[in-house]
């Protein structure tokens, strides 16, 4: 990746000195989407060298097995989704009370047009469509990850429902061009809705079984812990969020300023978003300006109340979706620190009188 053109702020390297976890800017989602040389990057060990011959494994419930090159892949009916990406560490460092791991602000997400084919296309084509539960999808990466000392690659067991989602892709383009080695490429799994540790990179193998799938990214990270380590659950469907992408942070501000921000809900539409300009007591409803429909964002826009006071005031927007799900203002504690979506707020400065009209 060219580092010189985009705007992502660096998390950390690999041992080849390549850019391995990476934040992007909420300033850079654009009206369709966030370009690809924006969007946020999380590799959990070195990044792989792509090869020219890159073919996936699909191994059936009876052990039977096909190969399939990208060239095989692409003779299947091709299906294009504008699907938005959320790393489950999304805003893990805004949380009061800090948790291991880095910490990120709310720059782990971002919207992109993927292209592939549906995976259930391609295991009804093998003949694979009866007889598994987990579809285990294997990735060439692995290591020693610290502070555990645990060896593994990378694999997730995606349940069968999930697996035999029309949208759930395996993507080989984004944005028309050929998914990027650092996002994937040459092909990655593309799972609507669900956080992005699903969205298996380098996919190599997908092996169809009744086996309970066991694994370090699937049992260990990546798992809703309590405070003495206790797993709650496997970190799966992304949570309501919404944000405030303009203003931001100790702007200075007219009392006729525009909120501008984005919404999204997983597997379920945004039903409200609202903003509070009193900690949470009163909520105002938003605008809804744009909504991208599939699986993408919102756009939102809201106007502060009259009459505030001038000085610093602070602003907060929460997102309820369609079944009722809302913003908590601070999520629950969580080991790890994954899945917080407390509200999102921010403090900004109020002068006096309307902005100049020029
Ligand atoms: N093979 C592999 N796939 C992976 C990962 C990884 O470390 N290895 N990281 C996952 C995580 S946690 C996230 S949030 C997304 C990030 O995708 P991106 O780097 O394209 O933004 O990829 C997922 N897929
Ligand atoms: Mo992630």
């Amino acid at each position: 990746m060219d580092q010189q053109s985009c705007s992502l702020s660096a998390r950390g390297y690999d041992h080849e000195g390549r850019l391995q976890m990476a934040e992007g800017r909420l300033g850079r989602h654009g009206d369709g989407g966030t370009a690809i040389e924006d969007l946020f990057l999380v590799h959990h060990y070195d990044q792989p060298v792509p090869s020219d011959d890159h073919h996936i494994e699909v191994v059936g419930p009876n052990g039977r097995s096909r190969s399939f090159s990208l060239e095989d892949l692409r003779s299947f009916e091709q299906r294009e989704e504008v699907v938005l990406l959320e790393c489950a560490g999304n805003g893990r460092g805004l949380r009061s009370r800090r948790t291991p791991g880095n910490q990120f602000g709310l720059g782990m997400f971002g919207q992109s047009r993927w292209t592939g084919v549906s995976l259930a296309d391609v295991l009804e084509a093998c003949g694979f469509t009866d007889g598994w539960t987990t579809a285990a999808i294997q990735a060439p990466d692995g290591g020693v990850t610290m502070p555990e000392g645990a060896e593994a690659t990378f694999g997730k067991g995606l349940p069968r429902a999930k697996a035999l989602e029309p949208d759930t892709l395996i993507a080989w383009a984004v944005d028309g061009r050929p998914l990027p080695v650092e996002h994937g490429g040459p092909i990655r799994l593309v799972v609507p809705g669900w956080y992005g540790i699903w969205w298996v990179k380098w996919v190599s193998r997908i092996q169809l079984s009744h086996d309970e799938f066991r694994g370090f990214w699937q049992n260990e990270r990546y798992t809703y812990q309590d405070e003495t380590g206790r797993v709650l659950g496997v970190v799966a469907e992304q949570s309501p969020r919404a944000i405030i992408t303009s203003p931001t942070e100790g702007d200075r501000l007219h009392d006729d300023a525009v909120l501008n921000g984005l919404a999204w809900a997983g597997e379920h539409e945004v039903r409200d978003v609202e903003t509070s300009v009193d900690d949470g007591l009163t909520w105002t409803p938003a605008r809804i300006t744009a909504r991208t429909g599939g699986w993408g964002w919102l756009r939102w826009e809201a106007q502060l109340p009259a009459g505030l006071q001038r000085g610093m005031c602070r602003v907060a927007v929460r997102a309820t979706d369609a079944i009722g799900r809302s913003q908590p203002w601070d999520s629950a504690p969580d080991r790890l620190g994954y899945g917080n979506n407390g509200v999102h707020r921010i403090t900004v400065d109020l002068l006096a009188g309307s902005s100049p009209k020029t």
